[in-house]
């Protein structure tokens, strides 16, 4: 598996990734931008550099689990892996297409590498809580990362995995909250308030870290931190930026589960210029950011420069 020390290698393959996020979602013509361009810094810490995988072996027992929660972000989840190597990147724009591997939220039947099936908000933490339960009786090494997003608070069902891990001080359970403030509809802080959140955790006998998650200095500070947490579960709140890297979308709710070329909004391109515009703007920085590591990998092109090769 292909370790990313440097940060500028980490960033460089994050924009990669995003890239690879718009180009799935603008053939698939539906799904979500906002929160995978958000989360992209942390998945590609995760995969590059944190977990232990090996996507030759998605059910290796020594694995560390990934379970994504929030369902609906799976294009970040899915273009993270197939960068890993879990499958073929050019499978990216099957995205969303009737009986394919790649559903519109994960199928953990359809893809190795999938730990659990989500979509419905507010499950996944409890998912979680139950692996790290059962290692922990089994007194193995692996930890459980929960990725969560802050709309998902809103689910009871959450607030019962947040006690049940307390209880079992499931400190190999490490959860991530996608903190960007949005949700379906708007504002979280005007649907259903959640802040302070870190004192609530606090409250509920966790550990409790907030930085920001798109700086990957902080993200691998805290998750290398990771494993050696004890006595209670963690949660590491990340404050991201919705739509982070594609200017006319960052900060703006009505990307929450739309496509490129399908909304018009004050900021935004025509709907005939938007994925064009945002893949040029993602693949500027990162023109920016190579280095003597991309000349070696060129193979981890973004597909969309990969495509535009073959045609010519
Ligand atoms: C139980 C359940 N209720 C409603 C939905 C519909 N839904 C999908 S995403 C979403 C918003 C959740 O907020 P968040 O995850 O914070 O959104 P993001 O930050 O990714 O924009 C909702 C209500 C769902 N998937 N599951
Ligand atoms: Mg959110």
């Amino acid at each position: 598996m292909k370790q990313l020390h440097s940060i500028k290698d980490l960033q460089m393959m994050a924009n990669i990734i995003r890239e690879d996020i718009i180009t799935a979602l603008t053939e698939a013509k539906s799904g979500h931008s906002a929160g995978p361009l958000g989360m992209a810094d942390i998945f590609t810490a995760l995969y590059f550099n944190v977990l232990k995988h090996n996507p030759r072996k998605p059910n290796w027992p020594g694995r560390d689990r990934l379970v994504l929660s929030n369902g609906h972000i799976c294009p970040v989840l899915y273009a993270t892996m197939a960068n890993a190597g879990y499958f073929p990147k050019k499978e990216l724009l099957t995205l969303r297409k009737l009986g394919t591997r790649l559903q519109g939220h994960p199928h953990r039947e359809s893809l190795p590498g999938l730990e659990t099936t989500s979509g419905p908000l507010g499950s996944g933490l409890s998912q979680a809580a139950g692996m790290a339960y059962g290692l922990k009786i089994d007194k193995k090494p692996n930890l459980v990362f929960a990725l969560c997003s802050d709309g998902e608070h809103d689910e009871g069902n959450h607030w019962e995995a947040v006690l049940f891990a307390a209880k079992y001080k499931l400190s190999n359970l490490i959860a991530i909250t996608d903190r960007n403030y949005i949700q379906i509809d708007g504002n979280t802080e005007n649907i259903m308030p959640l802040d302070p959140l870190d004192q609530k955790y606090n409250a509920f006998n966790w550990n409790v870290i907030t930085i920001d998650g798109n700086d990957f200095k902080q993200i691998l500070a805290v998750l290398h931190k990771a494993r050696s947490n004890r006595d209670r579960p963690l949660m590491i709140i990340a404050n991201t930026i919705p739509g982070k890297g594609v200017e006319y979308m960052e900060n703006d709710y009505r990307w929450h589960g739309s496509p490129p070329g399908t909304v018009k909004t004050e900021r935004a391109p025509s709907l005939e210029e938007q994925s064009s515009i945002a893949l040029d703007e993602l693949h500027a920085r990162e023109a920016e950011l190579r280095g003597k590591w991309y000349r070696q990998h060129n193979k981890l092109d973004p597909l969309h420069t990969l495509q535009s090769k073959k045609r010519t």
